[in-house]
């Protein structure tokens, strides 16, 4: 078996290191501020699998513009350069501010990084993309169907999404129990082996 990679991508706080707690059981170090996770972090899965943590993908408080184009690069550079074993890419969004995020660049005249880093991922990389859908506890004013069904609209039929909070587990067991059966289906038999 070839070694392979369960990356999880997102921008900065969308809640990439309390996932991969809620649904593989590691540890990843968890914070309340964006820029928390700063390098890529490697984590052991099983034989041969180890899941990836990356920094936020785009603004990050404390961080100057230099550090948060240098982290882009790194992100893309390690996408692009690992591509053929990344088994599966989870890409997470925050759902309780996505279109507002989203609204907020479109003014500066950026493009949906969201849609645009999954896109890219999938098509020009060729790496199989889910998208997890977080943070759907935080409903404090009725947005979070809208922002879903918006997100959904940019990514297109053919990705997946998963709404999920890793606060409350909402959602969780399922994503859990799909990226399991992909990873089996790639060959990785007891894909979450090393871990408890
Ligand atoms: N309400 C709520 N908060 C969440 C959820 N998931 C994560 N958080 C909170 O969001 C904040 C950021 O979580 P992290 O998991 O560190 O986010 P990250 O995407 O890894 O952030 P960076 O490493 O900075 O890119 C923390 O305060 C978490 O407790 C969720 O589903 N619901
Ligand atoms: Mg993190």
């Amino acid at each position: 078996m070839d070694e392979g990679y369960l990356v999880f991508t997102g921008r900065p706080n969308a809640g990439k290191s309390s996932l991969i707690r809620a649904v593989t059981g590691i540890k990843a170090v968890v914070g309340k501020e964006p820029g928390t996770t700063q390098k890529i972090d490697f984590y052991p899965l099983s034989k041969n699998l180890s899941l990836v943590d990356m920094p936020g993908y785009g603004r990050s408080l404390h961080a100057g513009r230099n550090t948060e184009e240098n982290t882009k690069d790194m992100i893309l550079d390690f996408l692009k350069n690992n591509s053929k074993k990344i088994i599966l890419a989870i890409h997470v969004v925050n759902t309780s501010t996505y279109l507002e995020t989203e609204s907020r660049l479109a003014k500066k005249g950026f493009i949906p990084i969201d849609v645009e880093l999954v896109h890219y991922m999938k098509r020009d990389l060729g790496i199989p993309c889910l998208v997890a859908a977080n943070k759907i506890d935080k409903d404090r004013d009725s947005l979070i169907q809208d922002n879903l069904e918006s997100l959904k609209e940019g990514l297109g039929p053919t990705i997946q999404v998963y709404p999920v909070s890793a606060r409350t587990n909402d959602g969780i067991g399922i994503l859990k129990d799909d990226v399991r059966r992909k990873l089996v289906e790639k060959g990785y038999k007891n894909p979450f082996e090393y871990v408890k």
